[in-house]
């Protein structure tokens, strides 16, 4: 892929002025807010992310599109107009183009936040859930293009594993298949996002932000072009109950098929049904993931930065 011109990305004060002193940086997508959460949650997740991260002594760069320009670092403002104004895109990479033409605000997937926050100079980024193989993808084809961007964007990403309304399995080939290394944090097993462990096992593991700062290094050294994926579980004392996620999960993808969502709808969706089939409590469990996975992720920038 070619590099953007310069003039291309905005990026925020703030976090410029962190990045041209090599000040730790966290980089944090905005789908999540504006198609993952209900408002107003999502504007309250979104700023306290930011606060969670500048506790830690990093500088939050949330990324998003704004009037069509991508922005790494969006200001609290423009944080509120992607989480309340009903206009706003899901963008992946595929959609910056056409969000530009346009003159589009658009909330960036991981995909476009990785591609974004690294073509800007960030090293680390935290998300809840990464994108996947759907199941039932033999037929349609539907994998996220978080996979293939991964695959070509050398920054490490923190998130609890993909989502059970994913084919785990598929996804796990195939980040496999990408040369995309996975590894799991203080743990074997690979996260299920509302649960602890999916059910799949990890063939590697780290204990500390040091070791996944080692991992970034020896990557960059070998110069492959692979994201690192550190696959962080929510503590099992807090995991939505793993026999009422299979029950609602089941119900959800049901009624998807029935409502006939395909495509990149398919992930919405499938949230909002589990939001209220779990009366919140999978929202409540999907704010706990997050929070870990932010705090993580700074934790990493730092000893990256270190
Ligand atoms: N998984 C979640 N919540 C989300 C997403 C994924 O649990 O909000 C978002 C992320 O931004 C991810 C995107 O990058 O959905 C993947 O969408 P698609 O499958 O259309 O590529
Ligand atoms: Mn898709």
């Amino acid at each position: 892929m070619q590099s953007p011109s310069p003039s291309a990305i905005r990026l925020g004060e703030e976090v410029a002025a962190a990045i041209a002193d090599s000040r730790p940086v966290l980089a944090l997508e905005s789908t999540i807010l504006s198609h993952g959460l209900p408002t107003p949650r999502n504007l309250e997740v979104g700023l306290a992310s930011e606060e969670l991260v500048r506790d830690a002594g990093v500088v939050p760069a949330t990324i998003g599109v704004i009037d069509g320009v991508p922005v790494v670092g969006l200001s609290p403002a423009e944080i509120e107009r992607l989480c309340t104004v009903a206009e706003v895109v899901k963008v992946s990479v595929r959609d910056l183009p056409i969000a530009r033409a346009k003159r589009l605000d658009g909330g960036t997937t991981v995909a476009a936040t990785a591609w974004l926050a690294h073509r800007a100079g960030i090293r680390v980024m935290s998300t809840g859930g990464l994108g996947g193989v759907h199941r039932g993808a033999s037929e349609t084809f539907d994998e996220s293009a978080d996979l293939t961007t991964l695959a070509e964007t050398p920054i490490t990403l923190v998130s609890a594993g993909v989502k059970s309304i994913l084919d785990i399995r598929a996804t796990l080939e195939r980040l496999e298949t990408l040369n995309i290394p996975v590894v799991g944090y203080r743990t074997n097993r690979y996260p299920g996002f509302y649960v602890a462990d999916s059910g799949f096992a990890l063939d590697y593991r780290l204990e500390s932000p040091a070791d996944a700062a080692a991992l970034a290094r020896a990557r960059d050294e070998l110069g492959l072009s692979a994201a690192v994926l550190v696959a962080n579980p929510v503590d099992e004392a807090k995991q939505l109950d793993p026999g009422l996620h299979d029950r609602v999960l089941a119900d959800a993808i049901a009624a998807a098929s029935e409502a006939g969502i395909t495509g990149h709808d398919t992930t919405p969706f499938l949230l909002d049904h589990l939001q209220r089939a779990t009366g919140g409590r999978s929202l409540e469990v999907n704010l706990e993931v997050y929070r870990g996975n932010v705090a993580l992720g700074a934790e990493i920038a730092r000893a990256l930065a270190g």
